[in-house]
């Protein structure tokens, strides 16, 4: 494992998971969709994200035309997955012991999907990081401000990084512009999974 770097509050590791824990991971998420499809959330002015998403945990994440929330069920109406135990390693690993997430939202980019310039604030409890664990293509993400607009800075995100967000940063504008298609082996058919870990309060 290579060190951490911190750049605006966001300590990113760029090779914190192996090969092996990768692939273990897949396997794992590929479980959760299996039992939670995922779905293009509908923004509320009704265009649908070219992000496909879904979640596992006490809660999820969704969108449609009353609004962007957590919900107790998947809009197909059953229950989410519970965490993986891959993924919980992580968060216990490097956010803490104490607690577990009450949200894992799993993002799916094929080759055109990006993400705008966002902050997260549907959460109540913002005093937790978030942890972002990327699998399969390389995103660029790119790091703004506590309000919109202003300089950004912009990284690479590749198979295995994995990415903390507290404190300040937690309210830091962040978004996805491109994915390099095809540059890593893990998904046989392309495409990049960033998984998000998060306690909602
Ligand atoms: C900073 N996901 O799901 S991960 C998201 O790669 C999201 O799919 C992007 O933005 C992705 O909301 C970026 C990095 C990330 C995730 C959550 C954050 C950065 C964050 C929450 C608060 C602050
Ligand atoms: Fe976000």
């Amino acid at each position: 494992m290579t060190g951490c770097m911190t750049v605006r509050g966001f300590q990113i590791y760029s090779e914190k998971l192996d090969a092996e824990t990768q692939q273990a991971m897949l396997e794992d998420l590929r479980q959760v969709i299996r039992q939670a499809p995922m779905f293009s959330p509908q923004t509320p002015f009704g265009k649908p994200m070219s992000v496909r998403m879904t979640s596992a945990g006490r809660v999820g994440w969704v969108s449609d035309r009353n609004g962007y929330r957590y919900a107790h069920r998947h809009p197909d109406g059953g229950p989410w997955p519970t965490i993986p135990e891959t993924v919980l390693t992580v968060w216990r690993d490097l956010v803490s012991t104490d607690r577990d997430p009450d949200c894992c939202l799993i993002n799916f980019y094929g080759e055109q999907a990006r993400m705008g310039m966002h902050q997260d604030r549907d959460e109540t409890d913002f005093s937790w990081p978030v942890l972002s664990l990327s699998l399969g293509d390389e995103g660029l993400f790119r790091i703004g401000n506590q309000t919109r607009g202003g300089k950004t800075e912009s990284i690479w995100l590749r198979s295995g990084s994995v990415v903390v967000m507290g404190g300040p940063a937690r309210l830091t504008y962040h978004g996805i512009d491109k994915i390099r298609f095809k540059s890593s082996s893990l998904l046989p058919k392309g495409g990049r999974i960033n998984v998000t870990c998060r306690v909602v309060g």
